[in-house]
């Protein structure tokens, strides 16, 4: 499957953090737990240069934990102040609130030696679509200011929201790469729904699922939908099909339906806490 997803609001997206940059104290960047290395848009690097930093690994409740906790280690290695964190719960300000100290550490002594105490830190919220850049920030300000949505391109344009302690956060729209060189980094993308699926074929894309899992996690086919070995991948997703009582009128399994089932099992946990990638898999 060759994918390439770069919808033209996301170049004026990105000219559109390049403006506000200047105003920028902190870039948070959001990461999903269960493809740290696709879901981080190495435009992001340039974007940030000489900006105080933070990485939060989100939606760590759908990612098995012991491979988050490898990934929150090989980014510190690097000196990056990492956040583990499932954005919709009620502790998320709590939990980043010192991370923002942290990250802000410098800049705070800096302003010090300038006789500047207490000024607010503006901090830009930015990561690949449907991330849960929004979420954070509702969670952080607790209450719903920005819109959020399950779907990549829910905010279209940037968002300024106040927080009460001292943190302007800057909500922006999901940037993806413009260019993915490694197809699997596109299937990553696909498969925890920041491509639209408009433009996938949901079929192929759950058999690339079906063949991840049964290599990774055979237990989580056979435990939701009593498959094992795999045939050629149709056999299996015909089979799921007919487990899950999704047939077509001929009494066949209907293969749509059941790969959106598939993939909506997937990517809301049903399957279990599942990572894609590891970072000796991965260059982190
Ligand atoms: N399971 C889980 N779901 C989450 C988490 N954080 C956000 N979500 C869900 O993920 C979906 C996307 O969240 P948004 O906050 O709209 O994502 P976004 O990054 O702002 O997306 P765009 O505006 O489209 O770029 C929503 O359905 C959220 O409820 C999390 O930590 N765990
Ligand atoms: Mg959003």
């Amino acid at each position: 499957m060759n994918l390439q997803w770069y919808p033209g609001h996301m170049t004026k997206s990105v000219r559109a953090m390049k403006e506000q940059m200047g105003l920028i104290d902190l870039v948070i960047e959001i990461v999903d737990a269960r493809i740290p290395y696709s879901s981080r848009n190495p435009d992001i690097e340039e974007l940030a240069k000489g900006k105080c930093r933070m990485l939060v690994l989100n939606k760590t409740d759908l990612a098995d934990p012991s491979v988050t906790a490898l990934w929150k280690k090989a980014f510190e290695s690097r000196g990056i102040t990492v956040l583990e964190l499932d954005a919709r719960k009620s502790d998320a300000a709590s939990r980043v609130r010192p991370l923002i100290r942290e990250a802000c550490r410098e800049k705070t002594l800096r302003d010090k030696k300038r006789g500047i105490v207490g000024r607010p830190v503006k901090a830009m919220i930015c990561g690949i679509p449907n991330v849960g850049k929004s979420t954070l920030i509702n969670s952080m300000v607790g209450k719903t200011s920005a819109k959020t949505g399950n779907k990549p391109g829910v905010t279209r344009g940037n968002q300024w929201i106040q927080t009460s302690f001292g943190v302007t956060l800057l909500d922006t729209p999901g940037i993806l790469w413009p260019k993915f060189e490694d197809q699997t980094v596109g299937r990553h993308l696909a498969l925890i729904g920041s491509i639209n699926d408009d433009i996938l074929d949901e079929k192929e894309l759950a058999l690339e699922l079906i063949r991840i899992l049964s290599e990774a996690h055979p237990e989580a086919l056979a435990g939701k939908y009593e498959i094992s070995g795999t045939g050629d991948g149709y056999e299996a997703l015909e089979l799921a099909g007919t487990r899950l009582g999704m047939l077509g009128k001929g009494g066949e399994a209907d293969l749509s339906r059941t790969a959106k089932r598939i993939l909506d099992d997937f990517r809301s946990g049903r399957l279990g806490r599942i990572s894609l990638e590891t970072p000796e898999k991965e260059k982190a």
